[in-house]
């Protein structure tokens, strides 16, 4: 291959770009009980108890957390099944999407 033809290569932009991924938050509130949160995460994002509870513990003393990070549809859905999940047990839990930078 020449230099030319790498110079070529290296400046073609990818066809596909890759999606972005997007954050799944959890938001505190003053009334879902931590144990709650904790069992919540655990069932919907498949953490262990310990992590769970790190995560919690975040949000709770700083207002919010990233739990974690997946493409789009996926942190939506999860997203709505964990706060469909309190909404359900009478907790106003709640978990927002955002794309990452
Ligand atoms: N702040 C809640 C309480 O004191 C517990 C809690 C933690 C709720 C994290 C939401 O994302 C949350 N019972």
């Amino acid at each position: 291959m020449s230099s030319t033809d790498t110079e070529l290569k290296t400046r073609v932009k990818p066809k596909v770009e890759r999606p972005k991924l997007h954050k799944v938050i959890l938001l505190n509130d003053d009334f879902t009980p931590r144990h709650f949160v904790v069992r919540v995460l655990q069932a919907v994002f498949r953490i262990g108890e310990d992590q769970a509870a790190r995560i919690m513990y975040v949000a709770h003393t700083r207002g919010a957390c990233v739990v974690s990070v997946y493409p789009k549809d996926i942190a939506e859905t999860k997203a709505d099944e964990a706060t469909d999940l309190a909404k359900e047990a009478g907790h106003p839990l709640q978990f927002t999407t955002e794309p990452e930078e």
